[in-house]
């Protein structure tokens, strides 16, 4: 067992999943894989199973009956992850958006330079994204920037979803005071690591359009994040915020 578990929440990754399992899983340091999959329709927790039988001790699979969104399947792995010794808990999207090698680098951040959470961030160094259309760029550069501005967050890449976390955040934070479901969980994390004074260190990563799959983004999504964020701030001013 490792003292490392990286959280992949899947819906519908057929296509990318057991190629970055393995590349996870074949890196030069050791991480557990937590696959938290909602019943995807294309059949993503059998391959994960299959896997499974070649990897019992490293990799992991919690299945949910429906799509309950990224937010509560992270909460759910979370959970499942504080039930366990791990020191090391990560966050990763399943479309190779995130290098696993930068795995390593995020983990280091936090084992030797001591920082409580590292953010593999799109934007410390200008914008590392590749092959977004231009109209994406700007939805996700323009949400940081606005986010950065509305909650005072010291952080160029607010909704980035590449994440370590030490256990200690993970512990200290009210996991079943966390609201939002969407893109707007990965701001709520943030700013709530931030409220309770961890130290937080962007690492610059270069993210990647997925090539396979579809996305799952949508209009619900960015509006929950929009108004999500005001509504979040407003509370900790006046000090009802749950964290
Ligand atoms: N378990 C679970 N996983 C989800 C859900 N929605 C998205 N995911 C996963 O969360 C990760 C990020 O979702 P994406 O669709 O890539 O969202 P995105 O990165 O914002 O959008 P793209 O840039 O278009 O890929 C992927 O691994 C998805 O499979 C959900 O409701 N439940
Ligand atoms: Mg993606």
């Amino acid at each position: 067992m490792s003292n490392a578990l990286v959280v992949i929440p899947t819906y519908n990754e057929i296509e990318n999943l057991e190629l970055l399992l393995r590349e996870i899983i074949s890196l030069q340091q050791d991480f557990d894989v937590l696959v938290v999959d909602d019943n995807s329709p294309d059949g993503t927790s059998n391959v994960v199973e299959k896997l499974i039988e070649e990897y019992p001790n490293t990799l992991f699979l919690l299945k949910r009956t429906s799509k309950l969104g990224l937010g509560t399947a992270y909460i759910a792995g979370f959970k499942w992850a504080l039930e366990r010794p791990y020191d090391f808990i990560f966050e990763m999207d399943a479309d190779f958006s995130h290098n696993p090698k930068d795995l390593i680098r995020l983990y280091n951040t936090c084992k030797d330079q001591n920082y409580d959470m590292a953010i593999g961030s799109r934007y410390v160094t200008g914008v590392n994204v590749v092959n977004w259309p231009m109209n994406r760029v700007l939805l996700s550069w323009g949400a940081s920037k606005y986010v950065r501005w509305i909650t005072g967050m010291k952080i160029d890449d607010t909704t980035a979803g590449f994440i370590c976390y030490k256990r200690s955040v993970l512990q200290a934070i009210n996991l079943e005071a966390i609201k939002f479901v969407g893109y707007a969980f990965q701001i709520e994390m943030k700013f709530k690591t931030h409220l309770k004074k961890f130290k937080i260190k962007e690492v610059p990563v270069i993210f990647t359009d997925r090539t396979k799959g579809a996305s799952k983004m949508s209009k619900g999504i960015i509006s929950e994040a929009i108004f999500g964020v005001l509504t979040m701030k407003l509370k900790s001013i006046f000090n009802i915020l749950e964290i």
